[in-house]
């Protein structure tokens, strides 16, 4: 079915998690939804208030604007509009934003009659973000652990969190995540590699690659098999790729919460358990 066709049978009402049909229709390609209009004014407000702050700092330089976090002296507290409080509010409409969005793939999915995948993949990442700027500075106790919300000033962010705890290497859910990571790049890199090879060989026996003919699943097992012994298959590959990525960020989150409420010496020392194994004495 031509997309566009299909897109007229499937533009019916129902499948809306909340206000029912008042805000179940579509604007130009987008669908709205109840979620579409929250994600629209928190994003605005957000957009808004990084823009005030922006105003009020010391620069408009793109990569150096940043809205820091609040002093760690206030603790858990509410924090004065431009000595943190700026950087509270435009964290609620972040998480405000990203759970609309989510929420509004989820009625997207449901209109579909589709699995909720997607929408859950992008849990995990607010969940790390979560993790970042709610659930690590609740438990060390001040909301001036968040990260600050510039471009450069947040990377100052990763390293200066790093480094005190001597070599974030030796963090041992950071070596998870980046495992999987680049476990990730990796499998995307095969998939597509394969696809293409199959969708579309290249010029051969003089014919142009247009006129060759598609390659069945048969032709991408056999190449993994040849070549490694097994092939995941075609399912099974998309499986692999959505675990490995949830991984990635799952394990993320993992290990910045542990660093500071569950481990406050440097990461290298973690090791020393296995110094202290009895069976070196
Ligand atoms: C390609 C999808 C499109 C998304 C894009 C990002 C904004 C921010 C806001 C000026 C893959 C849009 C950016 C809306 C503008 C203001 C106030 C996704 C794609 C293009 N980071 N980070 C970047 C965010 C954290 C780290 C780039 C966000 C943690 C390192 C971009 C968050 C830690 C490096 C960016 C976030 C961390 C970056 C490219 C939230 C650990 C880089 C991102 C909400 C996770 C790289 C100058 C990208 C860079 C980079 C955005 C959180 C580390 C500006 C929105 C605190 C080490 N980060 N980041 O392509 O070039 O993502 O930085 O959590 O080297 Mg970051
Ligand atoms: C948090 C982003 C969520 C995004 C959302 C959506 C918009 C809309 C709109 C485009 C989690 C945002 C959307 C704003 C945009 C439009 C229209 C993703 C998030 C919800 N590290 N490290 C990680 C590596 C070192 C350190 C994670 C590698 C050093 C700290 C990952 C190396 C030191 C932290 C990772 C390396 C150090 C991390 C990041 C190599 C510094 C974290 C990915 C090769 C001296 C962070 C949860 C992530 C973390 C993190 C990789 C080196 C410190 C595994 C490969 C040794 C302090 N590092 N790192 O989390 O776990 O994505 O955060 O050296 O906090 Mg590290
Ligand atoms: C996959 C796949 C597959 C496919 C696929 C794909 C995965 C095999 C079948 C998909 C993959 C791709 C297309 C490849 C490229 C994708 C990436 C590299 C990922 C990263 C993506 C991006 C960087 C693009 C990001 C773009 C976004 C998020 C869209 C932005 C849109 C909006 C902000 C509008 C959202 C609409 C809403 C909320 C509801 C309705 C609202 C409107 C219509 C807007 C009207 C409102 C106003 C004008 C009010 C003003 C609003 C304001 C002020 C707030 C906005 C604030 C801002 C700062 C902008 O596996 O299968 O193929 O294709």
């Amino acid at each position: 079915m031509a997309l566009l066709s299909f897109e007229r049978k499937y533009r019916v009402r129902g499948g809306t998690l909340i206000g029912g049909d008042l805000f179940d229709f579509w604007i130009g390609p987008f669908y709205v939804g109840f979620f579409g209009l929250t994600t629209i004014f928190f994003s605005a407000v957000g957009t808004a208030l990084i823009l005030y702050g922006a105003a009020l700092g010391p620069t408009w330089n793109i990569w150096r604007i940043s809205i820091a976090p609040p002093d760690l002296s206030y603790g858990l507290a509410l924090a004065p509009l431009t000595e943190g409080g700026l950087w509270q509010i435009i964290t609620i409409c972040a998480i405000g934003a990203f759970a609309s969005w989510a929420l509004r793939e989820v009625e997207i999915c449901r209109k579909l009659g589709i699995g909720y995948h997607v929408p859950f993949a992008f849990g995990v990442a607010i969940f790390a973000y979560v993790t970042l700027v709610v659930i690590r500075p609740v438990l060390l106790g001040a909301w001036g652990h968040g990260f600050p919300y510039g471009i450069f000033s947040h990377l100052d962010w990763v390293s200066n969190v790093g480094y005190q705890y001597l070599h974030f290497h030796y963090n041992p859910a950071h070596m998870l995540a980046v495992t999987f990571f680049f476990t990730t790049t990796l499998a995307l890199s095969l998939h597509g590699g394969l696809i293409l090879s199959a969708a579309n060989p290249g010029e051969k026996d003089g014919l142009p690659p247009q006129q060759d003919e598609v390659k069945t699943p048969e032709y991408e097992d056999t190449f993994f098999r040849d070549t490694i012994g097994y092939s995941v298959g075609t399912l099974g590959i998309h499986r692999l790729g959505l675990v490995l990525a949830l991984n990635a960020g799952f394990w993320s989150a993992v290990c910045i919460v542990i660093s500071g409420p569950f481990w406050n010496q440097g990461w290298p020392q973690w090791w020393n358990w296995w110094l202290d194994l009895p069976i070196w004495s």
